[in-house]
């Protein structure tokens, strides 16, 4: 199989008009090498429509929102407001009421651990798993050491696939939440998050979904997983960073006590009390990331002029081609070999680190992530400090994994 090949069996994806859209992408390097960008785990990049949308916002309806009375402060609430619509109906949510903006996927969990975490008790427990980024252990080991609660791991296969045959013994009446990620940010696993979530239910516990991986991959629907929280980044789905979005079922979210106090979450406040404002504001304390709440709207809007069914099937090729050439190469090891999938790939170059390996593939033009992947307790149950990781979106080519292939090779002449 060679790249001309894959291109022509996913001519349905026409991958310049794609390409077309991502400046970034057109640009070469200092020694005159283009850029293929392969790190889009660690973030995407922004198409034209997004970058647009966020210099008309700053050009021309610049002004704070829900306070302002003049033309371009109800420009700019509009604007954000539409742009929680449009989460809103992306991920098929009831209402705007459950969609709070905030700053990505990592300050979304800290909410949850904070805010329904003051209802724990010392002896609950809150069940994750063992491929969690950071972003979903940390929250809830200082919710542990604040409030005396159990952390228990669902551990993993060696495939890199949840071990769900542990799930029911670690599921007992003082379990509060389970809280896992969709999609693995180092294994590219997709889980079986809707038996899962039904299984919770079936003992009344409810789940929080982080799903900064899945989002950019995969058509969400969260009525349709009945998850109670569902938590994800802009950043990672061609918006801007610094803007990320808490789902929460109304009727959960109603009950949960604020998260941060401040400005505009508040309906009165007086030295004795402070009445709190309605969802979602209640949790958006002081001025939020307009310009990210709108640039993430318009990357709705782009996805909407895709044939997500296509994008999809065009990722999964780059992923196994990727996984085939990659095997081609003896002394390279995989890491996560789950049955499904997105378009992530983690290995290790035998006797070369991880590090060493993505600097001379940036003398390449290939840009890749080394290191633990903000995933050190799942390093460590592959034995590894660090893994190089190749991460795709839509834009990415068959072309640039042939380079990233052939960066390897002049890799092993450099380093071993
Ligand atoms: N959860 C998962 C599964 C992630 O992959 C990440 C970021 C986060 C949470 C946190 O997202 P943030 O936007 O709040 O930072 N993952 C990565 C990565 O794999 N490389 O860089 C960031």
């Amino acid at each position: 199989m060679n790249a001309n090949q894959r291109t022509c069996e996913t001519a349905a994806w026409n991958i310049d008009i794609v390409r077309s859209e991502f400046r970034i992408l057109q640009q070469r390097l200092p020694s005159d090498i283009p850029l293929a960008y392969l790190d889009n785990a660690a973030t995407t990049q922004k198409p034209s429509c997004v970058l647009d949308a966020v210099q008309q916002y700053y050009t021309s309806d610049n002004a704070n929102v829900h306070r302002g009375l003049h033309t371009i402060a109800e420009r700019a609430t509009a604007a954000y407001e539409a742009a929680r619509e449009k989460v809103k109906n992306h991920i098929n949510a009831s209402s705007t009421r459950e969609i709070v903006f905030l700053r990505g996927c990592t300050e979304a969990i800290n909410l949850v651990a904070s805010s329904f975490g003051q209802g724990l008790k010392q002896g609950d427990n809150v069940v994750i798993t063992a491929m969690e980024h950071h972003a979903n252990i940390v929250p809830w080991q200082l919710l542990r050491d604040r409030s005396e609660i159990q952390l228990r791991v669902l551990p993993i296969t060696s495939a890199g696939e949840l071990d769900l045959e542990h799930l029911p013994t670690l599921l007992n009446e003082r379990t509060r939440l389970l809280a896992l990620t969709h999609v693995s940010n180092v294994l590219g696993t997709v889980n079986p998050i809707a038996e899962i979530i039904e299984q919770a239910h079936r003992t009344g516990i409810p789940v929080l979904i982080d799903g900064a991986q899945a989002m950019p991959h995969m058509h969400v629907d969260v009525q349709k997983l009945d998850c109670d929280f569902y938590c994800f980044s802009g950043h990672k789905m061609f918006a801007p960073t610094g803007i990320g979005v808490l789902y929460g079922k109304e009727k959960l979210l109603e009950n949960l006590p604020p998260y941060q106090g401040g400005g505009e979450m508040i309906r009165t406040v007086s030295f004795e009390e402070t009445r709190y404002a309605d969802l979602p504001y209640r949790f958006e304390a002081g001025t939020p990331h307009i310009a990210g709440a709108i640039g993430l709207g318009a990357a709705i809007d782009y996805y909407h002029t895709l044939d997500l069914e296509a994008a999809s099937h065009y990722e999964q090729s780059l992923l196994e081609y990727a996984t085939s050439r990659l095997y081609e190469l003896s002394d390279l090891r995989i890491i996560g070999n789950a049955h499904n999938k997105i378009g992530v790939v983690s290995f290790l170059m035998k006797g070369a680190h991880a590090h060493d390996l993505s600097t001379i593939l940036d003398t390449q033009g290939i840009a890749v992530r080394a290191g633990h992947h903000c995933a050190m307790p799942l390093m460590n149950f592959f034995g590894v400090p660090a893994t190089t990781r190749a991460s795709f979106a839509i834009y990415n080519t068959f072309e640039e994994i042939d380079r990233l292939i052939d960066a390897l090779n002049y890799a092993r002449e450099i380093l071993l």
